[in-house]
């Protein structure tokens, strides 16, 4: 067996008048409560430090306030020292202002940070959904194709934690893609930060539906990959616009081993034992023997 203990931080609301050292703090009380349940690696959800911003209309550069120049910066620092002092790791969504010679680049980010407060690895979200104008027909905005570039690291896996760690972040988890692109790199725990709008802005799809949705998509993905999937909300009503709970860590198996019951601040806790991946990965989702590749083109050409 090779467990690693990992909690799932699930955040309730953030307001827009919420300072990022305030919001920080709360990430501090979810790290030294995971600490004290033994984990060594915390998930923090999609853009922890702020309000889900895309849900306004602005001028992009409007919006800079809502994003990080430094990773840690000012406000993250006592994060990370906190991490360090503890031992524990984490992977933190938030939104990146890269300043690069030939102008400003906005991505919608996650980092995995070990125990020792050192930075392993970074991605950039993928799958940005929404719009990038204001469409009058909606009943909320959701702009992030507004703020947000579509990231460039692609899908990676990094050797941590004692075993191989990948990200996505929000949407990506509903691609199957995203999984199996991991899955190809024989990752063994996806982590997963989202901040999910109760309602969808144009048809009367109810709560339940899109909580189904939620764990359906990440329950298939950890299945046919063979790997744990640890998904994380910001949850509750955040300035007047509710976001689905439902944080859960996921076996692969595809069983959801612990799930959030609110939509505040919560700790899930699971050991997840990486060599379960073998199992599957050696039988019915044997890649090496049973995928026919030659057949899947559709899937890679426009
Ligand atoms: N943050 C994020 O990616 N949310 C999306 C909402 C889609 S509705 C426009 C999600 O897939 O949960």
């Amino acid at each position: 067996t090779r467990i690693v203990r990992v909690g799932g931080a699930q955040m309730g609301p953030v307001a827009r008048s919420d300072t990022k050292e305030r919001t920080v703090e709360r990430l501090i009380a979810l790290l030294r409560a995971a600490h004290g349940r033994g984990c060594e690696l915390v998930v923090f959800p999609e853009l922890a430090l702020t309000t889900f911003f895309p849900r306004w209309y602005a001028e992009p550069g409007e919006m800079d306030g809502y994003f990080e120049t430094e990773m840690p910066g000012p406000a993250t620092r006592p994060l990370f020292e906190e991490a360090r002092r503890l031992g524990v790791g984490f992977y933190l969504g938030y939104a990146e202002l890269s300043v690069q010679a030939a102008g400003a680049r906005r991505f919608n980010t996650s980092i995995l940070v070990d125990g020792s407060g050192v930075i392993v690895g970074k991605y950039r979200k993928i799958h940005l959904p929404g719009h990038s104008d204001y469409e009058n027909e909606r009943r909320h905005q959701h702009l992030e194709k507004r703020y947000f570039e579509v990231g460039d690291t692609g899908f990676r896996v990094w050797d941590a934690f004692g075993g191989r760690v990948g990200m996505a972040i929000c949407n990506d988890r509903r691609w199957v893609e995203t999984y199996r692109v991991m899955g190809l790199q024989d990752v063994e725990i996806i982590l997963i930060g989202y901040n999910t709008p109760a309602a969808d802005s144009l048809s009367d799809e109810p709560e339940e539906l899109r909580m189904f949705h939620n764990h359906l998509t990440m329950q298939a993905g950890a299945y046919q990959n063979s790997t744990w999937v640890v998904g994380v909300a910001k949850a509750g009503i955040e300035d007047g616009h509710r976001l689905i709970g439902g944080s859960a860590i996921i076996a692969p198996t595809g069983e959801i081993v612990a799930q959030a019951s609110t939509d505040a601040d919560e700790l899930i806790v699971a050991d997840c034992d990486l060599d379960r991946c073998h199992y599957y990965r050696a039988n019915i989702f044997n890649f090496a023997r049973h995928r026919r590749p030659e057949f899947y083109q559709r899937i890679v050409s426009q």
